[in-house]
């Protein structure tokens, strides 16, 4: 079910607070204890990555009286069972968007999985419009251009061996070991609605994504998806700028051992088509060498499961 283009009596009402989105990861799945200070460090400078540069002013959901909201997410210690866990009567602060982090063990060649919530909710037609918009009017039109969710969830594998960057405005050689930075971004990214959101959807035709910046910083070439089955990453041979440097895109489905890659201006330029205040196409990191991989090694995927349920289990 999808609902009419509402607008927004709400929103009048609820005052302005901070000028940019505020990533949180939370660590109350992480019973394994998998992020260590190292780790946890590594997705502050994740969090800041995307706080700083996504300027989107995000209304908080607030459960309270009759309104109700729930949120639903795979269980970030065991993704990819159909197990769905809830938070009843949750809530998220004004531009928070909540990401619960957990970690497993995959089967096959996956690095890493993350997307977006789901929720049910109950309550005034204004109280589900925040929900499932937070005032970004474009997420709840017919054909969506817009994304705002609550959060998410992102499960990187327990058996891989990662190098945690404790600081990654400098790079070292990590040969051998799989970069929990740039996992991390790229997961962040399909929380974010990058290849999981219905206004992604919407501007794909088959294997192109025809969004207007994206088409625009490639040169007005056709920016071609990854042919993977999830229609959800940009395709490798792409090319993108970050740092000065053409890299494939972070949102390409693969990486290498020992490789870092930073966002570039085609992945931002994406998720500012389906509705991010995107500040900067050339936010990054200080320069760093980046090496193109000579082969590429393991997976990552985005849940595109999730992205789906929101409509559906509304109550
Ligand atoms: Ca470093
Ligand atoms: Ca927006
Ligand atoms: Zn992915």
């Amino acid at each position: 079910m999808r609902l009419a283009p509402y607008l927004f009596a709400a929103a009048a009402i609820v005052p302005a607070t901070a000028s940019a989105v505020d990533v949180v990861f939370d660590y109350r799945y992480d019973s394994a204890g998998f992020f260590d200070a190292d780790k946890r460090a590594v997705l502050d400078q994740v969090a800041s990555l995307f706080s700083t540069n996504l300027t989107d002013t995000l209304l908080a959901i607030q459960s309270a009286g009759s309104n109700r909201f729930n949120a639903q997410f795979f269980d970030p210690l065991d993704p990819m069972s159909s197990e769905i866990e809830q938070i009843s009567n949750f809530s998220v602060a004004g531009d928070e968007i909540r990401i619960f982090v957990g970690s497993t063990q995959f089967a096959g060649n996956i690095l890493a999985v993350g997307g977006p919530g789901a929720y049910s909710a109950q309550g005034s037609q204004a109280f589900l419009n925040t929900v499932e918009a937070r005032g970004q009017a474009g997420a709840l039109a017919a054909e969506p251009s817009d994304f705002a969710p609550w959060g998410g969830i992102v499960s990187f594998s327990s058996t891989v061996n990662w190098y945690a960057d404790t600081d990654v405005t400098t790079l070292e050689s990590f040969g051998g070991r799989f970069d929990l930075y740039t996992v991390a971004v790229h997961e962040t990214a399909h929380v974010l609605g990058f290849g999981t959101s219905d206004s992604w959807t919407a501007l794909l035709q088959g294997l192109v994504f025809t969004g207007e910046l994206a088409t625009q910083v490639n040169e007005g070439s056709a920016v071609g998806i990854a042919n993977d089955g999830s229609e959800a990453h940009l395709a490798a041979s792409l090319r993108g700028i970050a740092n000065g440097v053409e890299q494939s895109p972070l949102l390409a489905p693969q990486i290498a051992a020992g490789q870092r890659k930073y966002m570039t201006d085609l992945d931002w330029a994406v998720l500012s088509d389906i509705g991010w205040e995107v500040a900067s196409l050339q936010a990054t990191v200080p320069l760093a060498a980046i090496p193109e991989p000579a082969s590429w090694a393991m997976l990552t995927g985005g849940l595109l499961l999730l992205a789906g349920m929101t409509r559906s289990r509304r109550a």
